[in-house]
Order: C-alpha cells, then structure tokens, then sequence
C-alpha cells in the first residue's frame, strides 16, 4: 500500500512537469524553473505562500546579468486539487523576474520557482518590500539594498566583485558575474548561477575577479559544474594556475592539475593583491570548455 501510494505520487508530480512543458532539457533558466514537489495538505483550504529565505540581500553596483535572487512559490492546504495564482509586488524601483507565479496543484503539493530582484542604479540603500500574495495570505520578505563593502560576506573577499573574462559562451545564461555571485550549487546550470567561456578545445581560458582594493590572502576555492547529470570527473576543469596582482603584476600562487572534484582548494603563502585570476588550462573532457560555479578568495 505504501508504495503504491508513493508510485501515484511520483505519476502525479511528472504528469504536471509534461503538461506545462517546465522541464526542458537540459535544465531551464533559473528565472523559469519551476518546479513541484509534494506535501502534506492541511486540509485547511488556504494556499500559503512561502519563501526560501526570511529576507533577501540586494547588493547595490552589480553586474545586471547577476541579479539578487531568492526561492519563492505557494503550498496548497486545499482539500481539492486546482489552479492556484500568487502575485508578486515589489517596492519601486527594485522589479522582479515575475509578477505572479500560477501553477496546477494537487492538495499537499508545493510550486517553487526562482524569483530574480534586480536594483537600478542609484536606487537608494535601505529596505524595500517584496510581497507575495495569494487570496488567502501575504508573505512579506524585505529586501536590503546594500553596497558590496557592507555585504556579509563570510570572509570571501571575492563576494560580488566585478569579474571579467576571456569570453563567454553564448548559448545561453553563462555570465562570468556568476563566479561570485556567492551560489555555489551548479544545480540549474545555464540558469545562471555559473560561467562557460566560448572557445572549446582552446586554452587558456582566463576569469579575473578585482577585489576591491589590496588585500592580503591566502587561499582560493574554485567550484567547477558538478552534478549528476555533469559530473566534475567529465565536465569540470582539470588543470587551473591562481594568480594573484601583486603591485600590478600577475604571480603564480598556486597550480592545481589532475582534479575530478567539483571543489578545490589552493592555499599559499600571504600577498596582497588588488585582483585574482584563475587561468584554466584543461577540462575534464566532454566538449572541452571551462565552467566554473563559484570562486571565493581568503
Ligand atoms: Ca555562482
């Protein structure tokens, strides 16, 4: 009996992804993804918008391509399966990826998609309201427009720094703003959330993150595209140097070959350095290109 319960869950769940046609292969833009999963309803008929986070942090000075972004998406307490719409209102002149998120959902089930929030320049610092609505209830989650220097930014002095890189691969999302847009998940790859430059089989490959001013550091984290379906050992970068602008000039730091993982990280004796650049010299094989989710620098 369980597990017929659980096979008609799953039958559920796929029939909606076919039905609204969500799940493109390979996967979809983040700004799109929409994705359901189910719950356990209540019963109480409401339906309950929820938030990935009690609050979203929007720096001010970014690169528009890498917006501030947050999970959003309503859970049905109803009793009946049915159509459910949740509109989304944000505080001028921050605007939002969408205005309102509708989906076909079954009791217990749960609609989630990623809402982008961009800031104009010259929007002032300060917090703004994000609303999500449904008819029953509203969830507000303010969000906090703050320069990059009063990020919280765990040490990571690459946090949401400007990024320039030798190319980019037009294919789809792959802005190399996205190496510190402080997301290291390659879920949702092309959606965003990580770099892919534009000259397969063609070496090297550079990305360049300035740091704000010198400062002293002594350790990078690089995360290349690891997931099931891309798995480091296959898609992700093999053969990196770091390198550190010392007084304006490029030093070797640190030289990382042979790595199958999804992480790596490359300690080395303190400089103070005004800029990093990873320098990529090989993939791991398939199509032959550099992809990089994340680099942090300490
Ligand atoms: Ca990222």
């Amino acid at each position: 009996m369980r597990t017929l319960t659980a096979a008609l869950a799953v039958a559920a769940v796929a029939t909606l992804t076919t039905a609204a046609a969500w799940a493109p292969d390979p996967e979809p833009p983040s700004s799109v993804s929409v994705k359901v999963k189910p719950g356990s309803s209540r019963g109480t008929g409401k339906l309950i918008p929820v938030a990935g986070a009690e609050r979203l942090v929007a720096p001010l000075g970014v690169d528009p391509a890498c917006p501030a972004k947050i999970d959003i998406g309503m859970r049905s307490d109803a009793e009946k399966a049915g159509f459910a719409t949740m509109n989304v209102e944000i505080d001028a002149p921050l605007t939002a990826s969408r205005t309102m998120l509708t989906s076909y959902l079954p009791p217990g089930h749960e609609v989630r998609a990623k809402l982008l929030v961009a800031v104009p320049p010259g929007t002032e610092q300060g917090e703004y309201g994000l609303r999500l609505r449904t008819p029953a209830q509203t969830l507000s989650v303010p969000v906090e427009v703050v320069t990059v220097d009063e990020l919280e930014n765990g040490g990571n002095l690459a946090l949401r720094r400007p990024v320039t890189a030798s190319s980019q691969h037009a294919g789809a999302n792959y802005p190399p703003c996205s190496v510190v847009d402080g997301d290291r998940s390659s879920n949702g790859w092309a959606g965003g959330n990580g770099w892919n430059d534009a000259t397969g089989r063609a070496w090297p490959d550079t990305v360049a993150i300035t740091l704000g001013g010198a400062k002293q550091i002594s350790r990078v984290d690089l995360y290349t595209l690891d997931t099931e379906r891309y798995p480091a050992g296959t898609y992700g970068l093999r053969d990196w140097d770091v390198q550190a602008q010392v007084g304006g000039q490029w030093q070797t730091v640190a030289q990382v070959r042979g790595n199958t993982a999804g992480e790596a990280r490359s300690e080395f004796a303190p400089v103070t350095a005004d800029a990093v650049r990873v320098v990529a010299l090989a993939s791991n094989g398939a199509n032959d290109y550099t992809r990089i989710i994340e680099v942090e620098v300490r």
